[in-house]
């Protein structure tokens, strides 16, 4: 027995039997142990609200309990996000929670290489007894871990503290790198904080949107049901090589050549400044850089642009013309422009049209990322892996001793040096300098860009432990050590939506046989590693969320005005910041109304640099460039939740496919529905041909949904973010 962990459970789970039944005594405690456990304010057959687990979105979805336990849910109507309206997958948010496949005990390979459930005290001694004796021999840049944007903050900040502070590791990346580092550093450099500064009403008010790499129809539905509420006839531009069910429903469709917005959006801007169309008062008071970025688009012109992009000039000068004749123009963009080998400079071609032009911090306007997973945000600010607690920087010394003295520890706990980027971290696990790898609900074997590289770098590693709900995903399967975790429904914590809002999560489900939320096997390993004392007032996930308030205090996301998770409640959710002591005077708050940015100066940057190739264009072996994505509103991601829904499963397709142009498909003697071979220099994967005009001629599509796409895709990175450029590469079709 470890002795640690015994006590530890002993202390503070004797109501506990672990498969026992759902008593009254657990509903009473106060804590959050994945026990289907509410809130004291709730009564077990109320009705409650909360935040839907998937997208960046952040609906409200009001939970109907019996017994304590949800039985059923609907789309809250006076909540300010979503205003009762919600996707398939909200609808079906429960249904996942039921699968015959969740992890319900922890699972340790044997000797013979098979998974055998085991105790929580034998998985947590193994844990700390592998771990230590890897860190002990190879040192503390030998373990690495990998977080999410889909855990409460309140996890997410545990982890980051427990590992990095705790357990003294340097490397934790979180699953965010494969979605959000790109805002974050563009924001960050022209910002001078990851700041998207919009509130959903601006899709509303805006009289010209547009939408850059996204495809909100698909992906963030319920943004899109805010667009079509939109009174002012607003134009819709859509820049997205593929005629997506957003630009479809878009008044301009701009069909570019994949990976050309960067000289798209440079001639746009010379266009502006040529023709007088510029904000120069908002450019002299609250900018910087805008000379050099003058002279650096001079050479971007129409023709060029034209060129790059396969539009025709007309058309690009129309645009230009309709940002400048229109009052409330909004640029938002997603993952067209994140994962690209120049997605930084990308982005902040958008944000420099914002700033030019004086689109920002009024109503109707701003250089607006949308972000992915449910807390993507609170990824950004409070997990610790990228940036130091609550947005501050590990390389930093009084950031560091700032967040020393919150969390009660000495200065020397908190590493000097940021994180290794996932792909780096995957570098180091090859050249045999990482040993141990730590993955939490993400499932990188799945989604991460050249899957069988990332596979076959899995194997040389001495130990891999895999928390999840599920105990069967791909990671799982390469995994010595799977921690069964509650998941969204099971547990309390705080989301962070796309427009900043924070929301709360509840525990409206007793999680199924031994399964724990994320918070407390957090606490495990902090008991079983001997920190226990550092954790001591880490006791529930809203103790957490006060400690984390005080870790932003003075920061741009300040949010020590929020009293507590009723607070939230009581406001429909909270935007950042609300430092302490300022009255909430609006639910749909944007920032830099005041034209103050964060940088030193307080002005916004404009940052550029000359557009550069593609690491792989097609060429005559490889002709076809494959783009990846979202294929519809029920699949979400590798699919580990939405499979377990037969709703969800009826609504999208349930084999391979691949969208292909009807005349490259002429060309290749391809015909519908017909199986063809698609190869890239990595690999060789099946699919079905679907014959569809959204496509141009010698462009593919595959959803990111189907296990095979990683397969053929080529890693490469955006050098500020790391970004992976996970759609484009060369491939070729065999039928
Ligand atoms: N149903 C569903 N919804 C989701 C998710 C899901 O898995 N399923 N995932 C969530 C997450 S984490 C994220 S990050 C978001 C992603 O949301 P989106 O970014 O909107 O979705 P994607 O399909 O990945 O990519 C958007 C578009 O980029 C286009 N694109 C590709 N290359 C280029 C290019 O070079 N230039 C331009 N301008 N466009 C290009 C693609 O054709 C695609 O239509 O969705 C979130 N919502
Ligand atoms: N080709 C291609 N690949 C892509 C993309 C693309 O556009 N094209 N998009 C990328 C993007 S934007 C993203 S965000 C990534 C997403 O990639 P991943 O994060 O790897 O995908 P998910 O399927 O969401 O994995 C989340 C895992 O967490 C588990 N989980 C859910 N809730 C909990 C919980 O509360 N606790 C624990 N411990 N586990 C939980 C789920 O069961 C699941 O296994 O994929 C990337 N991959
Ligand atoms: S749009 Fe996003 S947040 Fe809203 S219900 Fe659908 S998945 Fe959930
Ligand atoms: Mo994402």
């Amino acid at each position: 027995m470890f002795q640690p962990v015994v006590d530890y459970l002993k202390k503070e789970m004797t109501l506990r039997s672990w498969n026992g039944p759902f008593t009254k005594e657990l509903v009473q405690r106060p804590g959050d142990f994945g026990l289907g456990q509410l809130p004291d304010r709730l009564k077990p057959d109320a009705t409650t609200t909360m935040i839907c687990g998937f997208c960046a979105t952040g609906c409200g979805l009001n939970i109907h309990l019996k017994n304590g336990q949800a039985i059923n849910l609907t789309a809250t109507t006076d909540y300010p996000v979503n205003l009762g309206m919600a996707c398939p997958k909200g609808w079906e948010a429960l249904t996942p929670l039921n699968a015959p496949d969740r992890a319900t005990k922890p699972l340790l390979r044997n000797a013979s290489g098979e998974m055998e459930a085991v105790s929580w005290e034998v998985a947590i001694q193994t844990f700390v007894t592998r771990m230590k004796e890897i860190q002990k021999k190879h040192g503390n840049e030998s373990i690495a871990f990998m977080s999410t944007g889909q855990i409460p903050f309140e996890e997410m900040a545990f982890l980051g503290v427990l590992s990095k502070f705790g357990m003294q590791l340097i490397d934790g990346d979180a699953n965010t790198r494969q979605c959000m580092a790109t805002s974050v550093t563009a924001y960050k450099q022209s910002f001078g904080f990851d700041a998207p500064p919009y509130t959903y009403q601006d899709f509303e008010e805006s009289d010209a949107l547009i939408f850059i790499g996204a495809n909100p129809c698909i992906a963030h539905p319920i943004m899109w049901q805010r667009v079509c509420r939109n009174k002012n006839n607003p134009e819709i531009v859509v820049i997205d090589p593929r005629k997506t069910e957003t630009a479809v429903s878009a008044t301009e469709h701009f069909a570019i050549q994949p990976k050309s917005d960067l000289v798209l959006l440079y001639a746009l801007a010379n266009l502006l400044i040529q023709n007088g169309w510029i904000k120069e008062d908002y450019i002299e008071a609250h900018t910087t850089g805008f000379e050099g970025f003058k002279t650096h688009v001079a050479k971007f012109n129409l023709e060029m642009a034209s060129k790059a992009t396969g539009i025709a000039p007309d058309r690009i000068l129309h645009l230009a013309k309709t940002i400048h004749e229109k009052k409330k123009v909004s640029f938002w963009w997603t993952m067209g422009v994140n994962q690209s080998h120049e997605a930084t400079r990308t982005a902040q071609a958008i944000i420099n049209l914002a700033l030019m032009t004086g689109n920002i911090g009024r109503p109707g306007t701003g250089a607006n990322s949308i972000t992915g997973q449910c807390n993507a945000m609170g990824s950004r600010l409070f997990s610790n892996t990228t940036n130091l607690l609550g947005g501050h920087d590990f390389l930093n010394a009084d950031h560091r001793h700032k967040i020393a003295k919150i969390m009660n520890i000495h200065v020397d706990r908190i590493p000097q040096r940021n994180t290794l980027a996932f792909d780096q971290i995957l570098d180091q696990i090859d050249a045999g300098k990482i040993k141990a790898l730590w993955l939490i609900a993400t499932n990188s074997a799945h989604s991460w860009i050249n899957q069988k590289r990332v596979v076959e770098t899995f194997k040389k590693l001495d130990f891999v432990v895999v928390q999840d709900m599920y105990h069967n995903t791909e990671s799982a399967q390469r995994s010595h050590l799977i921690l069964p975790a509650a998941g969204w429904g099971e547990k309390e914590g705080c989301f962070i939506n796309s427009e900043r809002r924070i929301g709360v999560i509840k525990n409206v489900r007793k999680a199924p046989g031994e399964a724990l939320a994320d918070f407390h096997i957090f606490r495990l390993i902090a008991q079983g590693w001997g920190l226990g004392e550092m954790f001591k007032s880490w006791t529930h996930p809203e103790a957490a969320f006060q400690i984390l308030k005080q870790a932003s205090a003075g920061q741009p996301c300040d949010i020590t005005g929020i009293e507590d998770y009723d607070h939230i409640d009581r406001e429909g959710g909270i935007q950042w910041p609300l430092p302490h002591g300022t009255k909430l005077e609006s639910n749909q708050r944007r920032l830099f109304a005041d034209g103050k940015y964060f940088t030193p100066e307080q002005r916004a940057i404009f940052h550029y640099e000359n557009p550069r190739p593609m690491e792989e264009p097609t060429d005559s072996t490889y002709p076809f460039l494959l783009l990846t994505g979202r294929g519809n509103s029920s699949q979400w991601h590798t699919g580990s939740r939405t499979e377990k829904s037969a709703v969800l499963r009826k609504l999208s397709p349930r084999e391979s496919y691949i969208e292909i142009n009807p005349m490259d498909a002429l060309e290749f003697e391809i015909k519908d529905q017909d199986w063809i071979s698609v190869q890239s220099r990595r690999g060789e994967v099946k699919a079905r041909a679907f014959l569809t005009q959204t496509v141009q001629r010698g462009q593919l599509f595959m959803p990111m949904h189907d296990i095979t796409t990683n397969q053929l895709t080529h890693q490469s990175f955006d050098p500020y973010s790391r970004q992976p450029s996970y759609k484009c590469c060369a491939v070729r079709l065999k039928s």
